[in-house]
């Protein structure tokens, strides 16, 4: 549309400046309202405008497409994402992943989309995946251990991408054993790891990461608007999604070298100054059962220890934790 037309010249031509919702609107002869609804649109269809209060609008860069040139630009690995599956609209990327594992994709491939219409949490739970607004990936790794040391790579995956959010965004991300990182208690990432494997060796890992990126907070379902979180709702910033993903493979790359190399202790250690849930007072709830108590720390292969008030400890391989 005109609008349209008239706010991407507008934001095109001024170089590195800001433009305010009135002069855009000025520019264009149509109300305020009409330009954010607008500029709304733009973002939908993958243009990174930046809105900063009292400054206005700003254009930050080209699509923000998540496709395998904008990825591969910049991407600083040497086997993490150097083969990438990239998708409009899928139903779940793990899905996706899995087939590719079994047809024998080298380590390192990378599935991702712009949308998930049936993304999956733990136990059949949703992952609501809206478009173009977050990161929507599953990893392929195939590592050659046996297959309880899977969860691990949870774990390694939360550290990466808890500090390519501190780089990228500047903002503090806390980790909920197993599977979940918080800003301020609020869901910002799910990890879901899954397997293939023979009760000797895992034959691939596929590693689910989603990361709630440019939503605003209306674009949540109803049912996690509490819960849930954004990295442009705790900035105020909209942020490119390809930097963010090419950063969380540079830290998952150099973490997996350390861990083929030295195991997973060193690794522990990073991952414990970012946890929460250790050294409180919690109640883990499995599938057919609840026990409550100190959250001790986690064992070597990534398992939960929690200490009952008779002094007793409990391993807890999978929980929701409160
Ligand atoms: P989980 O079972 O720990 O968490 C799922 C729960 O999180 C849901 O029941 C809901 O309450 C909440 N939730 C759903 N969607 C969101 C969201 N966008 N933001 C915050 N909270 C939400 C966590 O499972 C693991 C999720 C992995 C998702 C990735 S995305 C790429 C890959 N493909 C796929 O289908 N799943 C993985």
């Amino acid at each position: 549309s005109k609008i349209r037309e008239s706010i991407l010249h507008a934001l095109s031509s001024g170089e590195d400046n800001y433009f305010s919702g009135q002069e855009l609107a000025d520019k264009a002869g149509c109300s305020r309202t009409a330009i954010w609804k607008h500029i709304e649109d733009l973002r939908s269809s993958g243009f990174l405008i930046e809105s900063k209060r009292k400054k206005g609008y700003r254009l930050l860069g080209k699509a923000d497409e998540l496709n395998e040139s904008n990825l591969l630009v910049g991407l600083k690995t040497s086997v993490l994402g150097r083969k990438i599956h990239y998708y409009e609209s899928v139903e779940s990327t793990q899905k996706i992943a899995h087939a590719l594992a079994q047809e024998e994709a080298p380590e390192g491939t990378l599935v991702i989309a712009e949308e998930q219409v049936s993304g999956r949490g733990r136990m059949a739970r949703n992952w609501y995946s809206p478009k173009g607004t977050g990161i929507w990936m599953s990893l392929i790794l195939r590592p050659a251990l046996p297959p309880q040391k899977a969860p691990q790579f949870t774990l390694i995956m939360a550290v990466a991408v808890v500090e390519a959010i501190q780089k990228v965004c500047d903002l503090q991300v806390d980790i909920k054993w197993p599977n979940d990182l918080l800003i301020k208690g609020k869901k910002i990432t799910g990890i879901l790891t899954e397997l293939q494997a023979d009760s000797e060796q895992i034959h691939s890992l596929i590693i689910g990461t989603g990361i709630n990126v440019n939503q605003s907070e209306s674009d949540f379902a109803e049912d996690i608007r509490d819960i849930a979180t954004s990295l442009k709702i705790e900035s105020d910033r909209t942020f490119s999604r390809a930097t963010i993903v090419q950063e969380i493979l540079k830290n998952l790359e150099r973490y997996y070298d350390i861990y083929i190399k030295e195991g997973f202790e060193p690794i522990k250690e990073i991952w414990e100054q970012y946890a929460v849930t250790i050294g409180k007072h919690i109640t883990a709830r499995t599938i057919n059962k609840e026990i409550s108590g100190y959250a001790a720390g986690i064992t070597n292969e990534g398992v939960l220890k929690l200490v009952d008030e008779t002094g007793k400890t409990h391993l807890i391989y999978s929980a929701d934790i409160e």
